[in-house]
């Protein structure tokens, strides 16, 4: 035993200078970052990004791109005074919630777990405190010999029992309205997480992807570089292209991965969802106002886990159907007219008679 003892201890020795210097090796944020901008450069380029950056590469003095806008889109800016879809210094509670399921999920927490925790912890210590002090050995030197009581016992039976009841209710409800399948017409995004970016793609809208990486700070790229400005969002949740989705109307997220498990998360939304390579997940949001929601990958997902930011930035429908344009895509009615002019002449005309054609059968 003695032996077994002595020789875990002289291997957990032997292998504590190299667990230091891996330690020391890991938090090296500054190494991290610029290796990371040569990675997420070639990406950043690749796909919906491709005929702007063609465009910008031939003017170095390209400002439009600075910002992120593109004709007919200006990226709004975050709310910093409410602190609408991101954190805030000092703060306790959940963000404040801009979905149907975020205010029920918050007022089911603060109004009902919460006063129930403290209600018990309380009654719980008052208790303790008054066994220590009325039943301690200088008060109490005689001590009971009571082994049952009726009464308390189904008290402390059922009571219990009526809180759980109580606490189940409210959260089967939540979990009921979390798995409601999104409605056919809802507007469906599919994203893709990355090792270590995101990707979101528009099925609804011609199928195009947003690939969203995190924007450096100034001092990290060269310059004539993209960098993160304070309207683009804070430090380390910023990115180059964001996650576009019109306000008031049901949204479909659909999550998958492209190398390890991710999960799409928006605090201010009461959205998380896992990534999963090979699986589509799927969850419905309705986001109740426009504005700017930030997030992050909460699965830990490698080295640069914590650099893949989430920005979600949710416009008025008429706004999101400019920005649909303004990316190349079509919005569902109107596909026909831009989808491809050259590209099937035969196509189009077909589909436009179709519709002509068919109700009249129908209604028959
Ligand atoms: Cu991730």
């Amino acid at each position: 035993m003695n032996i077994m003892k002595k020789f875990v201890l002289a291997c957990g020795l032997m292998m504590l200078p190299a667990m230091v210097s891996a330690q020391a090796a890991n938090p090296a944020p500054a190494p991290a970052a610029a290796e990371a901008k040569a990675v997420p450069a070639p990406v950043q380029a690749a796909p919906a990004a491709a005929t702007d950056a063609g465009n910008e590469a031939a003017a170095p003095s390209a400002a439009p791109s600075m910002d992120g806008s593109l004709p007919g889109y200006t990226p709004m800016k975050p709310d910093y005074e409410n602190h609408v879809g991101m954190p805030k210094d000092r703060g306790v509670d959940f963000q404040e919630q801009f979905s149907p399921n975020g205010h029920y999920a918050k007022w089911m927490n603060n109004s009902i777990l919460l006063p129930i925790i403290t209600i018990i912890s309380l009654f719980v210590l008052g208790l303790l405190l008054w066994v220590i002090v009325r039943y301690r050995r200088a008060a109490n030197p005689e001590p009971s010999k009571t082994t049952h009581n009726t009464f308390i016992e189904v008290v402390w039976t059922l009571v219990p029992v009526l809180i759980l009841l109580g606490i189940a209710y409210p959260s089967l409800t939540l979990v009921a309205k979390q798995f409601k399948p999104a409605p056919a017409d809802a507007v469906t995004v599919k994203v893709t997480g990355y090792q270590w970016y995101w990707g979101y793609t528009y099925p609804d809208h011609g199928g195009f992807e947003v690939v969203s990486n995190m924007l450096q700070e100034q001092s990290a790229v060269k310059p004539g570089e993209r960098y993160r400005t304070d309207d683009d969002g804070p430090r380390l949740l910023a990115v180059d292209n964001r996650m576009v989705v019109p306000a008031g109307v049901p949204i479909r997220i659909q999550t998958t991965a492209a190398d390890v498990i991710h999960s799409f998360a928006v605090p201010a939304l009461w959205f998380k969802l896992d990534a999963v390579p090979g699986r589509l997940n799927e969850k419905a949001v309705t986001i109740e106002k426009p504005g700017v929601y930030f997030g992050q990958c909460s699965e830990l997902c490698g080295a640069r886990h914590a650099y893949m930011p989430i920005v979600v930035e949710a416009l008025p429908p008429a706004q999101f159907a400019a920005w649909v344009k303004a990316k190349g895509g079509s919005m569902p009615g109107e596909k026909p007219a831009e989808a491809a002019p050259a590209a099937a002449p035969a196509a189009p005309a077909a589909t436009e008679t179709a519709p002509a054609a068919a109700p009249a059968p129908a209604a028959k």
